[in-house]
């Protein structure tokens, strides 16, 4: 029997199987992986880029090295070492050209170029600006055109929430990544920062230790 007549007997009949054989087709022939890959402390070397500039603008005080980095908020342990250096923390982040200065983290870049090409895959940068909105949005954008190219720019997804953005993976340095979707789509794969890599390995979290780390295999396992 040829397709067509049965396709237009099916319509007119408004079979729920020719839906579900449909969208059973569709998944399976446009089956795309989607990865959001963060920003700072993924592709961008946040922490480096920190310390640089806090020891130049405040040479005479403490700091801490990235060895004795723990804890996602800088500022928290900047804080506890001594009160006012909580706000001498963030006046480093709060500063025009500390976003786009940041060096890339060896690999990151290469790695997202070469997962862009690969054949049902689309890559987003999805990362979280600081509430001091002055610098920051604009030089993520320019950090991405810069070392990404402009193309790039179409797949930079900016938000406070990542939990509310649908994907399969999100690669990503911060070990708790909360919002108010309690059932995010996509896995957490930790990346490995000088901030969590002292916490107790979870068996049901799967990690990247660097760009250097097997990411095209952890890709390949989520087409499966
Ligand atoms: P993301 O990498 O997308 O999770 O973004 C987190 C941002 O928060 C990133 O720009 C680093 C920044 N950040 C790190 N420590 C602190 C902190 O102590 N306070 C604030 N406000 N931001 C911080
Ligand atoms: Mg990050």
């Amino acid at each position: 029997m040829t397709l067509l007549p049965r396709i237009v007997r099916l319509v007119r009949r408004g079979s729920s199987s020719f839906h579900f054989q449909c969208t059973a087709n569709m998944s399976s022939n446009n089956r795309r992986l989607r990865v959001l890959v963060d920003m700072d402390g993924v592709l961008a070397d946040f922490e480096g880029g920190f310390l640089k500039k806090f020891k130049s603008r405040y040479p005479n005080e403490p700091y801490i090295s990235l060895e004795d980095r723990r804890g996602f908020w800088v500022s928290t342990q900047y804080g506890e070492l001594r009160s006012d250096l909580f706000d001498k923390a963030v006046s480093i982040w709060e500063s025009k050209d500390f976003f786009m200065e940041l060096d890339p983290l060896p690999g990151g870049v290469e790695a997202v170029k070469e997962m862009s090409k690969m054949e049902n895959t689309d890559v987003f940068i999805c990362t979280s600006p600081i509430k001091h909105y002055s610098y920051c949005p604009y030089e993520k954008y320019a950090w991405v055109e810069k070392h990404l190219g402009p193309n790039f720019l179409e797949q930079i997804i900016l938000t406070r929430d990542k939990t509310i953005v649908t994907g399969d993976v999100l690669i990503d340095d911060k070990p708790d990544i909360l919002g108010v979707e309690p059932n995010p789509t996509w896995e957490h794969i930790l990346f490995s920062a000088c901030h969590n890599k002292h916490l107790p390995l979870n068996p049901s979290q799967r990690r990247l230790l660097s760009w250097s780390d097997d990411w095209r295999e952890m890709l390949a396992s989520k087409r499966q």
